[in-house]
């Protein structure tokens, strides 16, 4: 993709040209080993398979505070006490940024992208200010908005929850940065709009109502919902489930706990999954597990493709480095026919300790290096193992006769029961997980 900067614009990496593909011999920590956009696997190029975004609040926003410790990153487009010039600064750094690294995509939140104001109109006048000129970006360098989001967690009103807040008068002021982060969305033609929990869900029973929390978040989204389609947005809204941070129960637990709360409420036609692998592991699962059981009951929308340290219970926000993981993510979406309107939000921060600028664009590149090589093994143990014969091996007495008709429904339990008792003890068969995992390995080159 070409670098469109326009004239008179400040650069903000003037040190870094266009991360080239140079493949896995190179020694260039600004270069992609694996990585190769338009190279074609399994009948699309690369760039189609991954459709990676950038998260822009921790690559322009997070600077690396902690609860022990202010920032330590000096962003130079952070410079402007006016919290507007700043905006514009970050806003014209993440284009040159997108369009240096060849990512097709970003995510936002809300005030990511602006400040916020002295009340809810100021918030959204300047919101509509960034979104023009963001709009003018995106024209430039084409590139396109994954996803919109609303950041209703940070400021202090919401410290009980948005939508689920027990004051009304707060889920106004939800319900006015979700009208305009939507407004933005659609103005910016974004493919989805994400709903992450933030502080929707509890720390004690004792003072708080779940039922009716729940069903005032329903209806709140219902109405965002209805919002949408009225006003032109015709893309998927997601709901990002995480268990736990900052609320010690939060209502979307997982991808099961989601399912359910959208079919329950009636939801399921128009909200999907953004699944992300560090919430993934904090409920337990793997990414696969979650991913997996969003295809299966057709809630499959997006992903956040960082990682969390195994050694710790709280949300690392790492980039994801896990060859292992990232082939097993991509065999199942090979199989399940691809992200479609989703994509791959990065979603992940560099470490505290990491202060260089470059190394924003280290950490992108090796996830995307990372991911490159997930599809290229998957691709390869679908194409040229006994991986994917061997799965379905295991389930071939479905195949034919009566294992067929139970799997068409047409068997009742009193007819399999009377199979049983006309035949012998079934023989063992094994469940070869060895195997499958030698397999895997095999290909991991
Ligand atoms: C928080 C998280 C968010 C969402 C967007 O854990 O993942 O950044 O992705 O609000
Ligand atoms: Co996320």
């Amino acid at each position: 993709m070409s670098i469109n900067l326009t004239l008179g614009e400040k650069e903000y990496f003037p040190n870094i040209k266009q991360i080239e593909y140079e493949g896995r011999d190179s020694d260039n920590p600004l270069a992609f080993k694996f990585y190769d956009s338009e190279k074609i696997v399994s009948g699309k190029p690369m760039r189609e398979h991954l459709k990676f975004a950038v998260a822009y609040w921790h690559t322009f926003c997070g600077t690396g505070s902690d609860p022990f410790g202010p920032g330590t990153k000096h962003f130079p487009w952070n410079v402007s006490s006016n919290q507007m010039e700043a905006a514009y600064a970050r806003l014209d750094a993440a284009f040159e940024f997108f369009s240096k690294l060849g990512v097709d995509y970003y995510c936002f939140h809300d005030r990511d992208l602006a400040p916020e104001g002295n009340d809810a109109n100021e918030s959204e006048e300047y919101l509509q200010q960034l979104t023009q000129a963001a709009k003018k970006k995106q024209k430039e360098s084409g590139v396109k908005l994954l996803w919109g989001t609303a950041n209703l967690f940070s400021h202090p009103r919401f410290m009980n929850g948005a939508a689920t807040n027990p004051d009304f008068n707060v889920v106004t002021y939800a319900a006015s940065q979700v009208k305009a982060a939507l407004d933005a969305t659609i103005s910016l033609g974004g493919d989805n709009y994400v709903f992450w929990g933030g502080r929707e869900g509890y720390s004690s029973l004792l003072n708080t109502n779940m039922k009716k929390e729940l069903d005032h978040l329903a209806i709140f989204l219902s109405k965002a919902r209805d919002y949408g389609r009225a006003n032109g947005f015709n893309g998927t809204f997601l709901i990002e489930p995480k268990p736990m941070e900052p609320s010690k129960h939060q209502y979307d637990f997982d991808v099961a706990a989601v399912v359910s709360f959208l079919k329950h409420y009636d939801l399921e036609n128009d909200f999907k999954i953004n699944i992300e692998n560090n919430h993934a592991t904090l409920a337990g699962h793997t990414f696969a597990h979650e991913i997996q059981t969003a295809y299966n009951f057709n809630a499959f929308g997006s992903l956040d493709i960082n990682q969390g340290d195994p050694h710790n219970g709280w949300d690392t926000d790492e980039f994801l480095n896990n060859i292992y993981d990232a082939v097993h993510i991509m065999l199942i979406i090979l199989n399940e026919g691809g992200l479609k309107s989703g994509g791959m939000n990065f979603d992940a921060k560099t470490r505290r300790s990491s202060t260089d600028l470059e190394d924003i664009f280290i950490g992108h590149i090796h996830a995307m290096d990372t991911l490159a090589r997930g599809l290229m093994i998957a691709d390869d143990i679908l194409q040229n193992s006994e991986y994917q014969n061997l799965k379905n091996q295991r389930y071939k007495s479905f195949d034919d006769n009566k294992g067929l008709l139970f799997s068409d429904g047409k068997l009742n339990l009193e007819e399999l029961a009377n199979l049983a008792s006309n035949q012998d003890e079934p023989s063992l068969s094994s469940g070869k997980q060895e195997l499958f995992e030698s397999i895997i390995n095999k290909h991991i080159k």
